[in-house]
């Protein structure tokens, strides 16, 4: 079995964006499970335990990536899981309802949570007493060309994420 993921890694400004941000987190006294610039990715689909990826592929082949490009959008949380938001990309929405439809078609379970693009910085972040985490969001974009079929294992540091195919 492999733990599997499909996303859009980051890189260029606005990885560096990204990271930006973290420090002003760190800045602010922000403990947690900081995300390393090398995991830093957007996930388009989770599929999770699965043991075939080579299915995974396949079905990928089928669905054309539309280069799109993104740009951030403001800061959020879902609960202490710190993110960047992404602004509203149609091409972007209408391949991940194209893959994941690929994805039931070929009987490969995934998450069927509604997409909901974000960035996690900082995972169960403890913020200081009185910690503000207003932080402007730096302007950065990047363009996709690909989405990347990754595999996630548990390393002694923190998750290893490597893309397959
Ligand atoms: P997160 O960044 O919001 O934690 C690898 O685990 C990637 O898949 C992470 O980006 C994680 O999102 C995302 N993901 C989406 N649904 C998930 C789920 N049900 N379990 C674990 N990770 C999930």
């Amino acid at each position: 079995m492999m733990r599997l993921f499909i996303a859009i890694p980051l890189d260029g400004e606005m990885l560096r964006a990204a990271l930006s941000v973290q420090r002003e987190f760190s800045r602010r006294g922000v403990r947690g499970n900081y995300t390393p610039a090398e995991n830093m990715h957007l996930t388009l689909a989770f599929i999770g335990e699965y043991p075939e990826p080579e299915d995974v592929l396949l079905a990928m082949d089928g669905v054309p990536f539309p280069p799109v490009a993104l740009k951030l959008r403001g800061l959020g949380a879902f609960g202490d899981l710190w993110w960047l938001g992404l602004e509203r990309c149609e091409a972007l929405e209408g391949y991940v309802r194209r893959l994941r439809h690929a994805l039931a078609e070929a009987g490969i379970p995934f998450d069927r949570k509604r997409f909901s693009p974000h960035i996690t910085l900082v995972r169960r972040a403890e913020l200081p007493a009185r910690a503000s985490v207003e932080i402007a969001v730096p302007e950065a974009g990047m363009r996709a060309e690909r989405a990347v079929l990754m595999r996630s294992d548990r390393g002694k540091a923190g998750m290893i994420y490597t893309p397959i195919g």
